[in-house]
């Protein structure tokens, strides 16, 4: 298998346990096929050397582009249902996280913010380069001391003649190495709090925008992740987006996100499932294959298992968006079960792989250290178990 892993023809057959595809009609999996596509043409053979290098694959924006990835789920752009989204975005992710995360951020993160809470002039100006990759967005809510709680960023918008003066310090940005402009989340008045929190779109190329790569991650190498010094940045008053009414406007994007992590872990999982099934029939121990054992096969039932409900946590997710009636907390809800669950099923494919199990060649390694991160961005495992205790018991935990 080695660095070429091929996709086809397996996953479908040996991960779809419930046939939950068979019910999707062809014109919601179309945008899947052509991210699967992309996946296994201009990733996969190289996807492994992009990771030890810590290199993102800047070459395949256009085809991302071109294959109506960017902006699929923004009404107006894409109109792509739920369901299609949520699809595509767990091909991407068969490929690498960092694949999907770019996705994600351009989507959900800029274009989102800029769909709902822009101007009809930023609207105009963004919303169609964004979708054809003419230009690359990014966004800048968690700051290093901030990140859990981003309630009490430091990072000011402080109000001049001409617009805003912006001052801070953000971190854990993708994209922003190679982004044009980025939605940043600032303080504009500290006494009306988390209320007081609204995004801005900056130009990277502002004079006092310091973009500073965070390098030697051993988790998401594929993805470009940065921190964002803003040095007294002096933006026009129309750099505001004007929807935005505080903090919850920014939680409203990362709603987006998240849903398309949901998503995502579960394309790292059925591929770790897959190579570890594959791996399982044909290893021979103690003269028989190691599929035999019936230790192997518990590990086997048990990643199925996992695997199948976070599939149906999935689809049902995308069935309450459909419907217009998902809440946020059905979102984390989703996000922590479908994540843990691909936690659980990537380590123990590796350790079915036995010591091949650790190499970049054989991939399963490179999709557990990214889910660490999916454990993580946008809101930990901890703050999305607080934010369903919330919703159970009406008693908020989070402070
Ligand atoms: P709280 O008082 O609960 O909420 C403030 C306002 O926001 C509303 N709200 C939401 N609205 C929409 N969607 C959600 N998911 C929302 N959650 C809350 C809420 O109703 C309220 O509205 P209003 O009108 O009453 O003002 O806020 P809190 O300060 O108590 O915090 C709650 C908590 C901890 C759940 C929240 O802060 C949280 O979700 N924390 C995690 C933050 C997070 O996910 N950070 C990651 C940011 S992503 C990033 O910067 C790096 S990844 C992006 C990339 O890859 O580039």
């Amino acid at each position: 298998m080695g660095d070429r892993l091929s996709t086809k023809g397996v996953s479908s057959v040996t991960t779809d346990y419930l046939g939950l595809l068979g019910e999707v009609p062809e014109s919601e999996r179309a945008l899947a096929a052509r991210a699967r596509a992309i996946v296994e043409e201009a990733l996969l053979p190289r996807v492994a050397g992009l990771y030890d290098r810590g290199e993102f694959p800047l070459d395949v924006i256009p085809r991302l582009a071109a294959a109506g990835l960017l902006g699929a789920s923004i009404p107006g752009i894409g109109n792509a249902s739920p369901l299609a989204w949520g699809l595509a975005c767990l091909e991407l992710e068969r490929g690498d996280s960092g694949l999907r995360s770019f996705v994600s951020v351009q989507t959900c993160l800029a274009m989102t913010a800029i769909a709902r809470f822009g101007s009809d002039a930023q609207r105009q100006r963004w919303l169609r380069p964004l979708a054809s990759a003419e230009a690359i967005g990014c966004f800048a809510l968690t700051e290093p001391a901030h990140g859990s709680d981003p309630a009490s960023l430091e990072t000011r918008a402080f109000a001049t003649p001409s617009g805003y003066r912006l001052s801070g310090y953000k971190r854990w940005a993708t994209n922003a190495t190679f982004a044009q402009i980025a939605v940043i989340w600032a303080q504009t008045d500290p006494a009306a709090g988390a209320r007081g929190i609204r995004g801005f779109l900056v130009p990277i190329g502002a004079p006092g925008v310091e973009v500073r790569p965070i390098e030697r991650k051993l988790s998401m190498r594929m993805s470009s992740s940065a921190e964002i010094l803003l040095h007294d940045v002096e933006v026009p008053a129309d750099a505001l987006l004007p929807g935005t009414t505080g903090l919850g406007s920014a939680l409203a994007c990362l709603n987006e996100a998240r849903y398309t992590i949901v998503w995502g872990a579960i394309g790292a999982a059925e591929v770790c499932y897959e190579i570890a099934l594959e791996h399982v029939k044909a290893r021979q121990q103690f003269g028989r294959p190691l599929a035999g054992f019936q230790l192997v096969q518990q590990h086997l039932v048990e990643m199925l298992d996992r695997l199948t409900a976070a599939q149906l946590v999935a689809h049902r997710l995308a069935r309450l968006k459909q419907q217009g009636t998902l809440r946020h907390q059905q979102v984390s809800f989703a996000k922590r079960h479908t994540v843990s669950a691909a936690q659980r099923v990537a380590a123990r494919a590796r350790a079915l792989l036995g010591a091949e199990g650790i190499l970049l060649d054989r991939h399963i390694i490179r999709h557990l250290a990214n889910l660490e991160t999916l454990a993580t961005y946008e809101g930990t495992e901890q703050i999305h178990t607080l934010i369903v205790g919330a919703d159970v018991t009406d008693q908020p935990a989070f402070r």
